[in-house]
């Protein structure tokens, strides 16, 4: 991966751009290394001057993907398949790729991504490298092709169309076999980059949820970008690539201070686990970019972020989560947490058993579409030229329309001469003068800033810090209606927990104080966060005494709890009469883990 590191820098990098018709200006071109005893004034400098590749750039102007997250999981009801689901279970009823994007597109999406094979190794089209696949399925008697269909529904409407390729595979025989899977993993790749036309974006996830006593796989990285490089050029890599940086969670939340330019090296390069761990850093740090961190890196990449989310708790369709598509309110604020805060949001919409978006979720992209529209339709700062060539300490002032209210301003630096800008603010000139509204960090791509509603004639920004000579393209000042929140309930589990009392906590053992009959429970990470000790692999029993015990769930899995915390319900498949449960759990590291009481929820019938 090496390779690709200096044929960027090298290759495409050193771009001569006359600025302004007089200083001619270096510019690095997504990598740039820090010579050897370079100061920090030296590292800064080369830091502004570091730019995207044109593919990342398109990428980023995107500003919002959609994420389909569809397959075998979406007839069994799991996160995660192991791989040994029967491909007969597949059978949408009345699959329609156009009714996708479609709705896709009249909601404002640029591009689609689909699950072309999840964990569980189904593919969606019909592949050569394995039978686990569409063709081996009922739907359209094994003739059908999702990827196609997909394919042609977006050439249709107009719309991108990106790949999710899973490179952990739970049911392919050589996984684990190294350089076997790897050549089964490259024809994967290669019969998607070769047959369903354009491709901009693969995404290939770095879950790996095999466990320790699984098989380790290696994979060939750097083989699997050069089949990208050389079938789909205009694509970008994302996630377990090196175009495309995962933001660190799964909650929709960008960071205020985000970098594009930034210093943790991308997972799949040979040196990046030294070289983040050496900055104490990971996908998951706060800073990836300051000063401070420049000042101990020897090189930075240009690694935009992109913030992944699901419409619903779970990333493929369930039922039972019909009534918890996310809120307008959440939706917005989950906006102005990644396009505002300069990443690219990438929302997932499931589609359900019949093949088509549920109506819920279409209703709900409908009103987030419209909240966007109504409140970035009017720019109340009056037309004309906004760009900005700003030193630290300088500030330009900008006229609004006659009475305005404002309570968002937008700002966007011109990327494609570097991300400059550290710190700014912004004051209004109200009736009683010019008043802060808001700070802000890092701008980037685009920057949202939101602050209690202002009457207002004018705006200024004030350039506080910035690397060089910012260079500012678009300002916006935007009212945003507000928002209420439903109050929130804790739905998922049915008995008071007054008379609950726990016997022991390591394997958890609660009295639930009665006999009572049970058809599910439910783990719910506290304030929804996680951390190493909690739940992964896990048994459950049931008993009306606490001494015998009836095991009513083998070997469970909470798919995917690490990244997405939220509450998991597990049915039995049958009513139990009982009074104490136990919960046997280890963690990722098949340590035990520790699950608190309140964590536990059941559902009595
Ligand atoms: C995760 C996966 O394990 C989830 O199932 C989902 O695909 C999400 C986008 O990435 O890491």
């Amino acid at each position: 991966m090496v390779s690709r590191t200096l044929v960027c820098t090298f290759l495409l990098a050193l771009l001569m751009l006359e600025s302004c018709g007089q200083k001619k200006e270096e510019y690095y071109v997504k990598h740039v290394e820090f010579p050897q005893g370079a100061t920090l004034e030296q590292k800064v400098d080369m830091a502004a001057r570091l730019v995207p590749t044109p593919q990342q750039y398109a990428w980023q102007q995107m500003e919002l993907t959609a994420f389909l997250h569809f397959g075998i999981n979406t007839f069994t009801g799991r996160e995660w398949g192991d791989g040994k689901e029967d491909p007969k279970l597949f059978n949408p009823s009345e699959l329609d790729a156009e009714q996708w994007v479609r709705n896709l597109k009249d909601a404002g999406f640029k591009m689609v991504i689909l699950t072309a094979k999840h964990h569980d190794g189904f593919c969606l089209w019909p592949t050569a490298t394995t039978k686990h696949s569409v063709a081996s399925s009922p739907w359209k008697d094994g003739k059908g092709d999702v990827v196609k269909e997909l394919r042609e529904a977006c050439n249709k409407y107009d719309m991108k169309f990106g790949v999710y390729l899973s490179p952990w595979d739970r049911n392919a025989e050589c996984y684990g076999d190294s350089p076997r899977y790897n050549q089964f993993f490259i024809q994967q790749l290669t019969e998607l980059l070769t047959n369903y036309g354009e491709v901009h974006e693969v995404w290939f996830d770095g879950a790996n949820g095999e466990g320790p006593n699984g098989k380790k796989q290696e994979y060939d990285w750097d083989a699997f970008y050069q089949t990208i490089q050389r079938l789909q050029p205009k694509a970008v890599m994302a996630i377990m690539g090196d175009d495309v940086r995962w933001v660190g969670n799964e909650k929709g939340l960008g960071r205020e201070t985000e970098w594009s330019a930034t210093v943790l090296a991308p997972g799949i390069y040979g040196r990046s686990e030294e070289s983040n761990k050496r900055l104490g850093i990971s996908n998951l740090s706060e800073d990836l970019g300051s000063q401070s961190m420049l000042d101990k890196a020897t090189e930075l990449f240009w690694y935009p972020s992109e913030v992944d989310v699901s419409i619903r708790p779970g990333w493929f369709y369930h039922a039972e989560e019909d009534e918890k598509v996310k809120s307008v309110k959440h939706l917005a604020d989950i906006y102005f947490q990644s396009v505002g805060y300069n990443s690219v949001l990438l929302l997932n919409i499931p589609p359900d058993r019949r093949g088509l978006l549920h109506e819920a979720d279409i209703q709900r992209l409908k009103e987030f579409a419209t909240y966007r529209e109504q409140t970035f339709a009017d720019n109340k700062v009056e037309k004309g030229d906004k760009y900005w060539s700003a030193n630290p300490g300088e500030e330009k002032v900008y006229t609004l329309k006659k009475d305005s209210k404002i309570n968002v301003v937008m700002l966007q630096e011109d990327i494609t001469k570097g991300q400059r800008v550290e710190a700014f603010t912004v004051e209004a000139q109200t009736a009683n003068g010019w008043k802060e509204i808001g700070k802000g960090t890092t701008i980037g791509y685009k920057r949202l800033l939101r602050f209690p509603t202002v009457e207002a004639s004018q705006i200024k920004i004030k350039m506080d810090k910035c690397r060089l000579t910012a260079n500012l393209c678009q300002v916006g000042a935007y009212y945003a209606q507000p928002l209420d929140e439903d109050a929130k309930k804790e739905d998922w589990n049915t008995l008071p927990r007054s008379n609950w009392k726990a016997v022991s906590a390591s394997p958890l053992i609660i009295d639930l104080g009665e006999e009572v009959t049970l058809s599910a429970f439910t783990y719910a990470p506290l304030n929804a966060e996680a951390k190493p000790s909690m739940a992964f692999h896990y048994n459950f029993y049931v008993s009306s005494d606490g001494v015998k015990w009836e095991k009513v769930i083998s070997d469970g899995e909470f798919s995917n709890i690490m990244h997405n915390p939220l509450p998991q319900t597990v049915a039995f498949g049958k009513n139990v009469k009982t009074r104490f449960i136990k919960l046997e759990a280890t963690t990722t590291t098949d340590t035990a883990a520790e699950v608190a009481i309140n964590e536990i929820g059941v559902t009595a019938i």
